[in-house]
């Protein structure tokens, strides 16, 4: 099937392509620093159909750009081709000229694009420099998908706090553990798997000092080839109740650990968790707690922009409470915990107002939704 890369609208196979570039764009997420993981393709119409003749991801660390890597794959072939951009191209001087220029200095002839920039020195101006040199842009392609790629850079800019995952895992029965059991087995590899991957996407895994306190758990990212993209652990911890036994204070040298609390820098606790390498962060709102959305603010300020929320059940019903929830995914087992166990805060058919279903996968016997704020 020949379909042309060139027309003036958005056809199938401008869309089958951002698709792909969204889909590629993932590759780097998490690894990218303060800048988002974006993707480019570059196509050409051929005789025999239209080519990929470049593909760039923005590089690890956040530069080069997308853009400046697919261009020097496509090299001369650039011209007159269609570049695929998830995210709007870049009109500002960083430590390279704009990506925007550099797609008309390579003579592409047509942009396709899936978001805006919100960054105050692009938002609206890629776009004006492509179409002042004669470029057809067309804008919003999938514009949901590559927003969910992204999200964790769009909440920075936007709200200028770090984007909230919510992730829970529920039994059969709607339970997410049993009294006093401690840790019990809900889901299977698959999802355990799936779940290091979003700890290594994250930049922060954040949980209540209960959780840390009952479960003792490492939180680190332990997928063979993964174990270096362990995020940083944050436990929410008002009164300094964090052992310095634990298994998170005792790797807080190889992967950080933050602890957000109420309690005094003067204290005993304080100074010994930080003298274990642990970084304390200073807080507290009007109810004596701790402050999420400060919180939030800081983190983004200190260039984390994602942070998953993985227990427990009171530490989820702070931030739902406060409407600080932006994407919730909710793995089910096939089992249920029957006796003495522990409600989860919500289920699949108890999902707040203003959240839509994003995806549905399957992971051995189990299910996993994903909710997007909308
Ligand atoms: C693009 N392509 O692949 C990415 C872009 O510090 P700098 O100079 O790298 O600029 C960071 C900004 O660049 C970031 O806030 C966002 O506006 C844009 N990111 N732009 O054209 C890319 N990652
Ligand atoms: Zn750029």
């Amino acid at each position: 099937m020949n379909m042309p890369a060139s027309s003036s609208k958005v056809s199938e196979f401008d869309r089958r392509m951002m698709a792909a570039a969204i889909r590629y764009s993932f590759r780097h997420l998490g690894r990218t620093g303060t800048n988002p993981s974006v993707a480019t393709l570059i196509v050409r119409d051929t005789e025999a159909g239209p080519v990929i003749v470049g593909r760039g991801v923005t590089a690890i660390g956040g530069r080069p750009h997308a853009e400046t890597e697919a261009l020097a794959e496509a090299g001369e072939l650039a011209k007159g081709a269609t570049a695929y951009v998830t995210l709007e191209p870049c009109a500002h001087h960083g430590s390279t000229p704009p990506c925007a220029n550099a797609l008309v200095a390579a003579g592409i002839k047509r942009v396709v694009a899936a978001t805006t920039d919100p960054d105050h020195r692009v938002s609206g101006k890629g776009y004006a420099i492509l179409r002042e040199a004669g470029v057809e842009v067309l804008t919003d392609v999938y514009k949901a998908d590559a927003d969910f790629a992204m999200a964790g850079y769009l909440m920075q800019r936007n709200k200028n706090r770090a984007h909230v995952t919510l992730k829970m895992a529920l039994s059969a029965d709607g339970k997410i553990g049993r009294k006093g059991a401690g840790q019990v087995a809900i889901t299977g590899e698959e999802s355990r798997a799936a779940t290091h991957i979003l700890r290594a996407v994250s930049d922060v895994i954040l949980i209540g000092v209960e959780t840390a306190l009952a479960d003792d758990p490492e939180l680190t990212c332990r997928l063979p080839g993964l174990e270096s993209r362990s995020p940083v652990r944050l436990v929410l911890d008002s009164r300094l109740r964090l052992p310095l036994s634990s298994r998170l204070v005792q790797s807080a040298a190889t992967t950080p650990v933050i602890v957000a609390t109420t309690a005094s820098p003067d204290s005993a606790q304080y100074r010994a968790l930080s003298d274990a390498g642990c970084q304390l962060m200073a807080s507290e709102s009007a109810d004596g707690g701790i402050a999420l959305e400060e919180l939030l603010d800081d983190l983004a300020g200190r260039g984390y922009f994602t942070v998953m929320v993985e227990g427990g059940a009171r530490v989820a019903q702070s931030f739902l409470k406060a409407g600080l929830v932006d994407r919730i995914v909710l793995y089910t087992g096939p089992d249920a915990i029957g006796l003495h166990g522990v409600d989860a805060p919500l289920d699949a058919d108890d999902i707040p107002d203003g959240f839509r279903l994003a995806d549905t996968l399957f992971y051995g016997r189990d299910v996993c939704r994903i909710y997007e704020r909308i």
